[in-house]
């Protein structure tokens, strides 16, 4: 990762230097934690602000696993934005990993974007007690309430800790354009933290094991996604071997499907978004393999990159 160094233009601006709030007045610079309950539209919002599919998107709740970092750049402002996985009660060591993940972007957020949306219309209370940064409410997926339900939820917010609320549609694009200029109202005097063509600081390994993570989630019912870790275990001249780890053997059959039908048609579809992603032909070789009771096991959990 580089991050530019701007020691050497302070220096020729040094004789105006008045002060260090001086040096990068007209820039501003910092970190946007999205947060809220799960399936409300995190990861739909990051990737409509970034112009780039980043974060993985299915109609299940918890798709999200990790912190991930969107950056925006635009005439020497940079919003980095943090799509985290949604707020709710743990019930093993991934689903706290998670939770951390949630903890850690408040702690490095100077602004959050706290978002609710149909049928979870109300507030996560948990999450306005944690949070001691500003806070911006959009009530996203507008697309599905109807005016009056909207007008009845402003009224509900009166007296509630909210800096601003915008009703937005992630999906559609409605309001998402008014969102960046009150943004950059909230963030410090800062110059760049990542150079401006950079979108995000994640490794291309890291997306290839999401998207295949996604079709994981899209294919497969019940408790099959949710008992999924993906890792590469190898990436070389264009072939590159992919573990689905399960933690049961039942449901490693499941995976592969009766004549390993399932997971070659899974393969595939992972294959054409990883191509598109890359911008270049791959070879995709997926094994299965069983990680008993993973999801219980805290040192599994970390050892699959969940604890960051
Ligand atoms: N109608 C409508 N659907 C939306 C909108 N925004 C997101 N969705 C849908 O809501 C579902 C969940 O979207 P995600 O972006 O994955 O939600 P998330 O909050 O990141 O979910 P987790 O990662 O599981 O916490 C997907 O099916 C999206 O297409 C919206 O503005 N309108
Ligand atoms: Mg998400």
């Amino acid at each position: 990762m580089i991050i530019p160094d701007f020691s050497s233009s302070v220096k020729v601006a040094s004789l105006d230097f008045k002060g260090p709030e001086d040096i990068f007045v007209d820039m501003k610079a910092g970190y946007v934690a999205i947060v809220g309950k799960p399936n409300v539209g995190k990861s739909t919002l990051l990737n409509r602000l970034i112009g780039e599919k980043l974060s993985i998107i299915t109609d299940k709740p918890q798709t999200t696993r990790h912190r991930i970092l969107g950056i925006w750049t635009e005439n020497d402002n940079q919003i980095l934005f943090i799509d985290t996985p949604g707020h709710f009660k743990p019930r093993n060591e991934l689903g706290k990993a998670m939770q951390v993940q949630i903890k850690n972007a408040f702690e490095d957020a100077d602004l959050v974007l706290l978002i609710i949306a149909p049928p979870f219309l109300t507030m996560p209370e948990l999450i306005l007690s944690e949070c001691k940064k500003p806070i911006i409410l959009l009530i996203n997926k507008i697309d599905l309430i109807l005016e009056e339900e909207l007008k009845r939820i402003k009224e509900n917010l009166v007296g509630l800790p909210f800096n601003e609320v915008f009703a937005i549609s992630a999906l559609k694009g409605d309001n998402v354009d008014k969102l960046t200029p009150k943004i950059l109202e909230y963030l410090p005097d800062e110059h760049p933290l990542y150079p401006e063509d950079l979108l995000s600081n994640r490794s291309e390994r890291f997306f290839i094991e999401e998207i295949m993570r996604e079709k994981v989630f899209e294919e497969y019912k019940q408790e099959i996604p949710y008992a999924t870790a993906v890792k590469v275990v190898n990436m070389k001249d264009g072939e590159i071997d992919i573990k689905i780890f399960v933690e049961k053997e039942s449901q490693e059959g499941i995976i592969i499907g009766k004549g390993g039908r399932k997971l070659k048609e899974v393969g595939t579809r992972a294959r054409k978004d990883i191509e598109n992603f890359l911008g270049r032909h791959v070879y995709l070789k997926t094994r299965v393999s069983v990680r008993k009771k993973w999801r219980k096991k805290k040192e599994e959990v970390r050892r699959f990159g969940y604890y960051e």
